[in-house]
């Protein structure tokens, strides 16, 4: 008998994919009211001549062939290419007072952001500018600034390669290298962490290592939500044979079983594929006591072959000719207790030592890892030890084998190879002097986290937004919208409306842009843009639909027209001709970053051409010269998780939506319908509070001032997840997320380890009696 589960919530038994995806996308096209052009732009997404999907940054080797269908691909292109508008109408008739109350999927419902606005606090309304006025006040208020140092210049990995290239150009001549990026809230761990081990900040591995792969361990990523094309990888490699180990506190349906909707025989039979082939669900927090676990299991097994003559199982070559650092590894390793990494891991000792079986068998092996470990506040750590792990066998720098970060938006990681970092390398400054003539400052700029900080204490009084929803995605938004207000200017680049954008500053200015469905052309006629996919595999990408309105502009040019009001001649910068022809602009990025010798031609074979990344040759790029083993003292991400009554609360991305971005209310892998404002919890964690599922529940942040970061209403929903863990969505639990609550590595927020306690609300019955 089954019991009766709280208004939406659902237990889920199909696979993930299948018909419901293909439904899904079939209601998305009608929602966006783009029936007759939606499936044709479809049908361009990832072509050898068409648009890069800005789903996701896995990469496609359709660029060079027929059309792979994705859901979540598919509502990415439909939400951005929506026949709705925000136009001056829909802005006449709407104060921001009231679209501040709009949820954040109905402010990005409104439609395609279709002209220059300015925010008219008299009347407390958007109204349309012209784009020369607009650009001549944002380069009157930066240049009041007191020092460039006061502006602040966020990206968000959206934008293409040359779009960002032109935004760090304008704002090192400009003169400061605060350049906040989304990156710092997701991959920072990894840009951080991998060059100290293996010279690089990227991932080694190409698509074609997993067709040669004798396992595959995944680490926290939900690759059916945020991935979805790695579905198909996944999909081929378990269907020949392949051992794919998943470690992840929720079981996520796509990495249980998966149909393609590729597989015309899965399809027509309703079958579908098992992905893992063995589940752990480690406690959040949990990874670096797995991965410590995971090395003393071989570092046993080595001990054991070699006292039993054998070779031992170290790639003992490897580590010898390419690496620094084993002997000071073991030591650590060899210093944790199998008790103290079975009960922080969750995880128990023979299935950890079943899953170091499968890696110490395997010749070949790939480590694809997300969000669920660099979001900690040991995140660079929770990064190194997967490189030490790799490293022990040889697992990097050859076919078959590596490490693979899976990347957030379609080009973040572009953005950062062309120079969007607040933390300028010399070879990037010496390029810029190289191809342009001046020296931009090398000094250390603003981060996201150190970004908002010094808007809210007000050392920064202007910030301009290349995309994204910084006060939204970032940590503790009640501070963080309180500092935005105060702002002299505020300015965003974007495609839709958010809340981001409500927060009215002095001087706030709306640019609409193109996205990467719309056609963009310029004097010397139709351009392409580039970007750069997790496999650092560049391609060209060209959009073709009629934009939103015939005033909107693209991001090169808003820069462009931002970058000559601000800088007038200054350096003698051809922002003209960049615009005219984007080739042009790709000379430049080939002039400053050698790396992209040829870049013109090379874009233009079918399906581009991959940077090179030094660890997939074995040339490490790091002080030493050889890959470093790093350790990571200690087990707990964090002292006050100690307390074992503390719960760990990760948040997450639901299937229906990108981000800050809520395309609609249903989690359906996860059996959520039409809500969002739900706390999944073990049931063992509920019973022990004296809580049942359905109840409503307060959720309090347990570091911090006490009481001071909470937030009530979510309902209690029992879900197979690690008794001490408890999940719900990102951006509505990063209420109860302190700012200050960081890998202190990286920067990167610790959205996914935060010490909360859950307590009941009292329930009505019992208020009244009260
Ligand atoms: N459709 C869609 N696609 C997207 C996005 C989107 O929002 N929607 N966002 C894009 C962006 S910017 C990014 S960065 C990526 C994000 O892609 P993911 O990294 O997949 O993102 P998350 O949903 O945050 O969840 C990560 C997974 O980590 C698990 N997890 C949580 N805590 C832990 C932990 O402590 N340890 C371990 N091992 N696992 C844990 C969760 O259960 C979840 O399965 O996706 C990109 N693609
Ligand atoms: N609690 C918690 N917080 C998190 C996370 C988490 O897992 N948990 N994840 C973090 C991660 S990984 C990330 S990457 C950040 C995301 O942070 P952001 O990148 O800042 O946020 P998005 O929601 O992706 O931004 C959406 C907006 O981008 C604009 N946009 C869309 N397409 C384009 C385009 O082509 N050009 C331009 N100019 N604008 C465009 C639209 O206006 C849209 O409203 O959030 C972080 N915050
Ligand atoms: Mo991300």
């Amino acid at each position: 008998m089954s019991k009766k589960r709280p208004e939406g919530i659902r237990d889920y038994n199909a696979p993930a994919g299948g018909w419901g995806a293909l439904e899904a996308v079939a209601r998305t096209l009608k929602d966006q009211q783009v029936i007759t052009q939606g499936a044709a732009t479809l049908l361009k997404a990832n072509q050898p001549d068409g648009f890069d999907c800005p789903g996701c940054a896995w990469p496609d080797p359709k660029h060079t062939s027929s059309f792979e269908f994705c859901e979540n691909g598919a509502k990415a292109i439909t939400w951005e290419s929506t026949a709705k508008r925000a136009g001056p109408e829909f802005f006449s008739r709407h104060k921001v007072a009231e679209l501040w109350k709009w949820s954040d999927h109905d402010l990005e419902d409104a439609g395609r952001l279709s002209f220059p606005l300015i925010y008219n606090p008299a009347d407390d309304r958007y109204e349309v500018i012209e784009w020369a006025a607009a650009f001549k006040i944002v380069g009157e208020e930066l240049n009041k600034l007191a020092s460039p140092d006061q502006a602040e210049f966020y990206t968000s990995g959206r934008s293409s390669n040359e779009a960002a290239f032109l935004y760090q150009l304008f704002v090192r001549a400009f003169g400061t290298n605060n350049f906040p990026d989304c990156s710092n809230m997701c991959h920072e761990a990894t840009s951080v962490g991998l060059p100290m081990s293996i010279g690089v900040g990227k991932g080694t591995v190409t698509l074609e290592d997993f067709d040669h792969c004798d396992a595959i361990f995944s680490f926290g990523h939900n690759p059916g939500t945020n991935h979805p094309r790695m579905m198909t990888t996944l999909h081929d490699a378990s269907r020949r044979g392949c051992p794919i180990l998943v470690f992840n506190p929720l079981k996520e349906r796509a990495l249980e079983r998966f149909a393609a909707p590729q597989n015309p025989v899965e399809m027509a039979t309703f079958s579908s594929t098992e992905i893992a082939s063995s589940y752990y669900q480690v406690r959040c927090g949990g990874d670096l006591a797995a991965l410590k676990g995971l090395m003393k299991s071989v570092f046993e097994r080595d001990t054991a072959d070699i006292a039993a003559s054998g070779p031992g199982v170290l790639d003992r070559e490897f580590i010898a000719e390419h690496t620094q650092g084993l002997a000071t590894l073991r030591a650590d390793i060899d210093d944790t207790t199998w008790d103290h990494i079975v009960e922080v891991s969750g995880l128990a000792k023979a299935d950890i030592e079943a899953a170091a079986d499968v890696y110490v068998r395997a010749k070949r092996v790939i480590l694809c890892y997300g969000m669920g470990i660099t979001q900690h506040s040991n995140g660079t750590a929770n990064v190194q030890q997967l490189a030490n792990f790799l490293m022990l066998r040889g697992n990097i720098g050859r076919e078959g084998a590596g490490i693979c970060p899976l990347r957030g938006h379609s080009n973040v990681q572009g953005d950062r190879t062309v120079g969007i970092t607040e933390v300028p390398s010399k070879a990037l400054i010496d390029g810029i002097e190289r191809a342009f003539g001046f020296r931009p400052k090398q000094d250390k700029g603003h981060n996201a986290v150190e970004t908002v900080k010094a808007i809210s204490e007000g050392h920064s009084k202007a910030l301009i937004c290349l995309g994204g929803n910084l006060a939204v995605a970032i940590s503790d938004p009640d501070y963080v919208f309180a500092g935005m207000r105060k702002l002299d200017l505020a300015v965003h680049i974007a495609t839709k409306l958010n809340r981001s954008h409500l927060l009215t500053g002095k001087t706030t200015i709306i640019f609409p842009c193109l996205g990467r469905t719309d056609v963009d052309i310029q004097a010397s006629g139709v351009q392409s843009v580039t970007v750069e996919d997790s496999m650092s595999m560049v391609h060209a990408s060209r959009g073709f639909l009629k934009p939103p309105s015939d005033v909107v502009k693209s991001e090169p040019a808003i820069v462009a027209g931002i970058a000559k009001a601000t800088l007038g001649d200054r350096y003698g910068i051809d922002w003209d001709g960049m615009i005219a022809d984007y080739d042009r602009i790709r000379e430049k990025i080939e002039s400053v970053f050698p790396i992209f010798f040829d870049f013109n031609a090379r874009v233009r074979q079918p399906g581009g051409f991959r940077l090179e990344v030094g660890a997939s040759e074995r040339i490490w790029n790091t002080q030493s010269g050889k890959a470093q083993f790093l350790i990571a003292p200690g087990l707990d991400e964090d002292p006050v998780l100690a307390d074992r009554d503390l719960l760990v609360l990760t948040t997450l991305r639901s299937h229906g939506q990108y981000n800050t971005t809520v395309y609609n209310l249903d989690d359906r892998y996860r059996g959520v319908f039409g809500r969002r404002d739900v706390l999944f919890m073990n049931k063992d964690d509920l019973a022990a509070r004296g809580l049942a599922e359905g109840d409503r529940v307060l959720i309090e942040a347990a570091i911090g001032e006490d009481g001071e970061r909470k937030v009530a209403g979510f309902t209690a929903v029992e879900y197979p997840i690690p008794r001490g863990s408890v999940a719900g969505y990102y951006p509505e639990l990063n209420v109860v997320i302190p700012l200050s609550f960081f890998d202190k590595l990286s920067g990167t927020p610790a959205y996914k380890g935060v010490p909360v306690k859950v307590s009941g609300e009292p329930r009505r019955s019992e208020t009244a009696a009260a």
